[in-house]
């Protein structure tokens, strides 16, 4: 495809606009209705991921996001391309994580449009109406002259306010064809009602004296810590004045769990000290958080029912429809309100108080628990993982399942030194591989594990080859309890038995991998674990680690329905 100087097509505006906003890599499968864009990408020498499913290009591209806090480009073909790519956009707008995906469609003229019949083009589908409800917005451009103005409000879009995905489907005949450049639209510059949140003094100056006179105040952190950019503030109150931080599955990290004001995550498989904190804090603090069915559990009257609860987040809608009643609600940017918060907040009296006390006892009294003899339990190994790395700079994934409970449970996390991947809100198995895999393509040099389950690794476990191709040396810890470990033990508690979830035959993962040209091991004895661990994680290149665990290790403790975040399912023998 030729562009001269006063031509442009479909395909050269998206360039001109990834050159302008400096998109060096994009995230691909390809098909033939998406091809003349990444002819042109290739031309342009941008650099392409090419996974071995769509869903492995969506991943990829989302953990590029989080690391580097911007939109990046997700490219498919239309049809079969475009449904395989459903679940990484869906994980994206549910977890809040800004990505473009540009979709191929048939030509306009092969489109059905009205007509009450299927399709009318090959491998025509309906992307928008699919994706409508799991992206912030879609566009079809109608004309080559507006592609230009569309996708510099796909990125203004997908970055503002709460960020999420934004699709751009692209008709063939958008990308082929060529316009005039005197003819493109220009970039949309009027400001529209952007709403500017302008906390008062007054509103700081009360929150900042709430807080100042708590006895028992606690920090609840969400994921919006690290969307605003703010643990380096948060860390800064919390450590400052002494108050203890609990945190939910995604914002691990946020706040170093080692730190001792640290009570980890909380929840439906958190731990049952921070639950404790939580039902017993006179201040609750939260940030960022929407405050889901995981964190806070059925019995929505009875959170935090001692505390006073002050919530702070971006998203009005949130805060409308919260699940907890709060006592108040501050709309705006997180940053900016800690930033002005921490001037006026003094604690510094109340110094290793009661409650700092009370807290230890929580911890020490519910410190995590499990049996180290028999067969080769699961924690031991993450624990084992995680005293090995303890001076690398880390991105740890995991698949969906208990393993992955375990894994929150037993690493430590350390925003920017440690981080913490994993499926929040969509909760998809088959998400760690491939997001392994898009860590380690833009960080060469930093460790990437990933803790994955046998039933989670059987997902998207094809992108073995992209490992091989890229030099990827991520190292794969498969925990393999031969059993959708987690869904089996929600069975067992209700219905007594584990029908599809049980006793799952696996093959050789060690073979598997070897078969890819990657290092591989297998391990199920307590007594080889030290060794090979070490032999693993010293390992050059990509390697796995099969690991054969204890199927009957339960998650434990647990929020079931009906309890409070200080009582919760556990089966310990203490
Ligand atoms: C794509 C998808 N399908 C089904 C589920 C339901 N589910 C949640 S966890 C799980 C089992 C996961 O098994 P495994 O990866 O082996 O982890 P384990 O719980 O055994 O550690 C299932 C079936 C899901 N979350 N995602
Ligand atoms: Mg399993």
């Amino acid at each position: 495809m030729k562009s001269d100087n006063n031509k442009v097509s479909g395909s050269s505006e998206i360039l001109k606009v990834l050159k302008e906003r400096k998109i060096s890599e994009v995230f691909v499968y390809p098909g033939g209705t998406i091809a003349p864009i990444l002819d042109l990408l290739k031309k342009n020498k941008i650099k392409m991921f090419v996974s071995r499913h769509e869903q492995g290009a969506g991943y990829a591209a989302l953990a590029s996001s989080k690391i580097k806090r911007q939109p990046q480009i997700v490219l498919v073909s239309s049809g079969p391309g475009v449904t395989n790519v459903i679940t990484p956009i869906a994980d994206a707008y549910y977890d809040s994580i800004p990505l473009i995906i540009f979709t191929g469609q048939v030509g306009q003229k092969d489109m059905k449009k009205n007509l009450k019949i299927r399709q009318k083009g090959f491998q025509e589908t309906d992307t928008l109406g699919l994706f409508n409800s799991i992206t912030k917005k879609t566009f079809q451009p109608k004309n080559i002259n507006s592609v230009y103005d569309i996708v510099n409000k796909a990125f203004k879009i997908a970055s503002s306010g709460r960020p999420g995905p934004v699709l751009i489907d692209m008709p063939m005949n958008i990308q082929r064809d060529f316009m005039d450049i005197k003819n493109r639209k220009k970039k949309n510059r009027k400001k529209k009602n952007k709403v500017k949140i302008k906390i008062s003094n007054k509103i700081i100056y009360n929150l900042a004296k709430r807080i100042n006179a708590s006895k028992k105040p606690l920090i609840l952190c969400g994921q919006g810590v690290s969307i605003s950019k703010s643990e380096k503030i948060l860390r800064k109150i919390a450590i400052k004045n002494n108050i203890p931080v609990t945190m939910s599955l995604l914002s691990l990290g946020c706040f170093p769990t080692k730190n001792n004001l640290s009570l980890g995550f909380h929840g439906h498989t958190g731990n049952q000290a921070a639950g404790m904190a939580i039902q017993n804090c006179d201040l609750l603090l939260i940030i960022g958080s929407r405050l889901d069915l995981r964190q806070v559990g059925t019995e929505v009257n009875k959170f935090a029912a001692n505390a006073y609860k002050i919530r702070i987040d971006i998203d009005n809608d949130e805060i409308k429809h919260s699940r907890i009643k709060c006592n108040l609600n501050i709309l705006g940017n997180l940053n900016q309100i800690l930033i002005d918060l921490e001037k006026k907040i003094n604690r510094k009296t109340l110094k290793n108080n009661n409650w700092i006390n009370q807290i230890k006892i929580y911890k020490k009294k519910y410190s995590l628990f499990y049996e180290k003899k028999g067969l080769l339990k699961p924690q031991e190994i993450i624990e084992k993982v995680d005293k090995l790395t303890s001076k690398k700079k880390v991105v740890c994934v995991s698949g969906v399942g208990q393993h992955q409970q375990w894994t929150a449970r037993h690493f430590n996390f350390d925003h920017p030194k440690r981080l913490w991947f994993t499926s929040g809100g969509h909760g998809a198995m088959g998400y760690d591989l491939p997001v392994a895999i898009g860590a380690q393509f833009i960080q060469k040099n930093c460790l990437v594990l990933c803790f994955v389950g046998d039933g989670s690794f059987q997902m998207n476990m094809q992108e073995l080859a992209s490992i091989k191709v890229y030099k990827l040396p991520v190292k794969i810890i498969v925990l393999d309890n031969n059993r959708l470990g987690i869904v089996s033990q929600f069975q067992k508690i209700n219905w007594k038995d584990d029908p599809a979830c049980g006793e799952k035959w696996n093959p050789s993962f060690e073979n598997i991998a070897k078969n890819y040209g990657i290092y591989s091991q297998t391990i199920s004895k307590r007594e080889d674990l030290d060794k090979k661990l070490k032999k693993f994680l010293n390992y050059r290149g990509s390697a796995l680690l099969h690991c054969l665990v204890d199927s009957k290790e339960e998650l434990s403790p647990m929020l079931l329905a009906g309890e409070t975040l200080d009582n919760m399912w556990s089966n310990e023998k203490k």
